[in-house]
């Protein structure tokens, strides 16, 4: 590991995507956050004839895969046989040009997974250690943590999972769980002893911190950064690397029956199973992609996956002992959509193999617009409003308009035929000047992970153009100064051949129209910025059209669709059942009052939590609320509610909550205030 990573000089490189988990479609938060971004560095680097590999893949082991066949009455096998076809063929269709798009459950990735896992054994790494986990009696197995579920302890919301309470935020560990229930049978579990292998994160501690906190920190994306620093300032612990499941790589030492590896422990390897494959596939040596020093390696992953990329997979390549590291982790945020969290559950997402359907010929326009809002510093939202302007006012009324009138003034004044560059004015050169510097521009983006930074600029090169043809309107001049004419559309041809060129990395369909029209074949990035890509006479072919207008219409129905889906949701959602029958006396205990939210701010740290201030006319009280997704602080100052107000105190979040402020839960899971009305006063007994 050497802190020279700018401007040392790689010979190879491996770019590896996340490999989704093959249990369901892939939705435009994933295109923005690792698969447009990985594909437009990778096309970049092969315009740049670099020896590149970009790897990508099903996960397909993980308890999300199992629950999913039970849901589905089939067997996990068929779940990711299913979405690994899926998704190959989507992601092929979109221009995601993998050079492999392996799966976790072949074969060659249960031999390397198992090696790389038997090396570090071999070594004594691992600890071993006994430990209780949950098992249920009825179905004769353990419980990953996904099949615990109970009340969260924080914030007593019931359906908590025994890794984390989807409701504050909180990860826990199944035992912190009250009244777990085992999702498979709905019994209570037992305790039982099981011997795990741990990897021990702490004894890295110090070689991570070199490696990342003084080694990247100028390179790396201050999120990615950002999220590893407080990683490693709280202090890693011991990490069990095997799990009690069926469903996965088998551990590969004895005494582990019904052991197999933690998902998070194959899947990584897996880009490493995959170069393997493509290697065999193509005859060549997969070693030096993985094991060279002078192999950049960069993984593109969202930032949840940020951990798994920058500890725990290092940490596993630094035990095994003969891996390089990633170079650079570019983790994107996260992507919304129309304001709200794009979720699989709530069928809140523009699916890929959807979108394909619905508009057909317009990948590139997907492409473009996730690439121009992607959320590379912080969380962005997708509209379809903006999916439209994207395409309208820019790809068409710059790019397209740009292009097509080119071509066309060139067949009308020349039969087709590249005209000579004549006499060039001031302004010829200073528009020759910007064509030559784009190229080094939109480099000096990709090269720093700023797709959307790139994006930008490669559009500029289409205003450029587009405001040169406008300012000198050839259409006029031709009667007046035919010579000047030539010298305008010859600039303008080749600026229409350097965007072919730049563009290709982002729009390849539209790269490819355009190189048919200019009849400009196999430019490698270096070719682009020259002002004779096109020469005088070179015939140019007829123009088609790049883009089409997108209609109102076409949009209204892909928020309408968003809408029903909402709709959808709050019908699926069934009234939960009732819960046991209380005593009067029992109601009698809650002494529930009116009360007036005084102060409000957002619990750092959580997505869920409101600290309030409430006054219950009979004192001034703090309360921890879970409303922070479907509230701002600023809404709720001043407003009445209704306040369970002899309710134990909680620490929440380390903070004391005294009482719990009464919510309505509608069926799409969204909450609202329950009210007296306005006209009651403060500390009204409700009974
Ligand atoms: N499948 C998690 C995800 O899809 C996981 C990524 C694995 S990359 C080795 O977000
Ligand atoms: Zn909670």
């Amino acid at each position: 590991m050497n802190n020279h990573h700018q401007t040392k000089a790689f010979k190879r490189y491996t770019v590896t995507s996340a490999l989704p988990y093959a249990n369901g479609p892939i939705h435009i938060g994933h295109l923005a956050g690792v698969y447009v971004p990985s594909d437009i560095y990778v096309r970049y680097l092969r315009m740049k004839k670099e020896d590149v590999v970009f790897i990508c893949g099903s996960d397909e082991h993980g308890v999300p895969i199992t629950i999913k066949a039970r849901q589905e009455n089939i067997t996990p096998q068929q779940v990711v046989d299913k979405y690994h076809q899926i998704n190959g063929d989507a992601f092929n269709k979109l221009g995601i040009s993998f050079d492999i798009y392996h799966r976790t459950t072949a074969p060659l990735h249960h031999e390397t997974a198992s090696q790389i896992f038997k090396t570090i054994y071999d070594k004594g790494i691992f600890e071993e250690n006994d430990s209780e986990q949950y098992f249920d009696e009825k179905e004769n197995q353990f419980l990953a943590d996904r099949y615990i579920t109970g009340t969260c302890p924080h914030c007593s919301y019931e359906k908590a999972y025994g890794d984390q309470c989807e409701n504050c935020g909180t990860s826990l560990n199944p035992q912190d769980l009250i009244e777990p229930k085992s999702v498979l049978s709905g019994n209570k579990p037992v305790l039982k002893k099981t011997k795990h292998w741990y990897l021990p994160l702490n004894k890295y501690e110090d070689v991570l911190s070199k490696w990342i906190l003084d080694g990247h920190k100028s390179d790396w994306k201050t999120n990615v950064y950002g999220q590893c620093k407080s990683w490693l300032d709280h202090g890693l612990q011991p990490r069990a690397v095997t799990r009690d499941l069926e469903w996965g790589v088998k551990v590969p030492v004895e005494d582990s029956e019904g052991k197999v590896l933690y998902v998070w422990f194959d899947a990584p390897i897996g880009y490493i199973s995959a170069t393997r494959e493509w290697a065999k596939e193509n005859g060549k040596d997969w070693e030096p992609y993985w094991k060279s020093d002078d192999t950049k390696l960069v993984h593109f992953i969202g930032k949840d996956n940020i951990v798994f990329h920058c500890i725990i997979f290092p940490v596993i390549l630094m035990a095994e002992g003969s891996y390089i590291l990633p170079e650079n982790v570019p983790a994107n945020e996260f992507l919304n959509l129309e304001g709200d969290k794009i979720s699989t559950s709530r069928n809140w997402a523009v699916w890929l193999h959807e979108y394909l359907e619905e508009f057909p010929g317009k990948q590139d326009v997907l492409r473009y617009a996730l690439c121009a809002t992607a959320p590379e510093t912080k969380d962005n939202d997708f509209t379809w409003k903006d999916f439209q302007s994207r395409n309208n006012s820019e790809l068409l009324a710059i790019f397209g308009n740009f292009v097509n009138r080119t071509l066309v003034l060139t067949h009308k004044y020349y039969e087709g035929k590249v005209p000579s560059l004549g006499e060039i004015t001031e302004q010829d050169k200073a528009v020759i000047e910007q064509i030559k510097a784009f190229p080094g521009i939109i480099a000096n983006s990709l090269d720093k992970y700023r797709f959307r930074e790139a994006v930008g600029e490669m559009m500029n090169l289409a205003r450029l153009g587009n405001k040169y043809l406008t300012d000198e309107e050839p259409w006029k001049v031709i009667k007046t100064n035919p010579e000047r004419v030539k010298t305008v559309l010859n600039i303008s041809l080749q600026i229409c051949a350097n965007l072919s060129l730049v563009c290709a990395p982002f729009i390849p369909f539209t790269a490819e129209k355009m190189s048919k029209m200019l009849n400009i074949k196999e430019l490698l990035w270096d070719d682009a910025g020259r002002l004779d890509l096109l020469k005088e006479n070179d015939l140019i072919n007829q123009p088609e059209l790049l883009f089409e207008k997108i209609e109102d219409e076409t949009i209204q129905k892909q928020i309408d669709k968003l809408q029903n889906t909402k709709q959808q949701n709050i019908i699926n959602a069934k009234a939960d059942p009732l819960k046991p029958e209380i005593s009067f006396d029992d109601f009698q205990k809650m002494d529930i009052r009116t009360a007036i939210v005084l102060k409000a701010e957002k619990v750092a740290k959580t997505k869920k939590l409101l600290k309030l201030e409430v006054d219950t006319g009979v004192d001034i009280r703090t309360v921890v609320s879970g409303i922070a997704e479907y509230f701002n602080p600023e809404d709720v100052i001043g407003k009445k509610v209704l306040i369970l107000a002899n309710l134990q105190p909680r620490l929440i979040k380390d903070i004391e909550s005294h009482g719990m402020i009464l919510m309505a839960e509608r069926r799409d899971g969204s909450l609202y205030f329950v009210s007296a009305g306005d006209d009651v006063e403060k500390g009204c007994k409700i009974s």
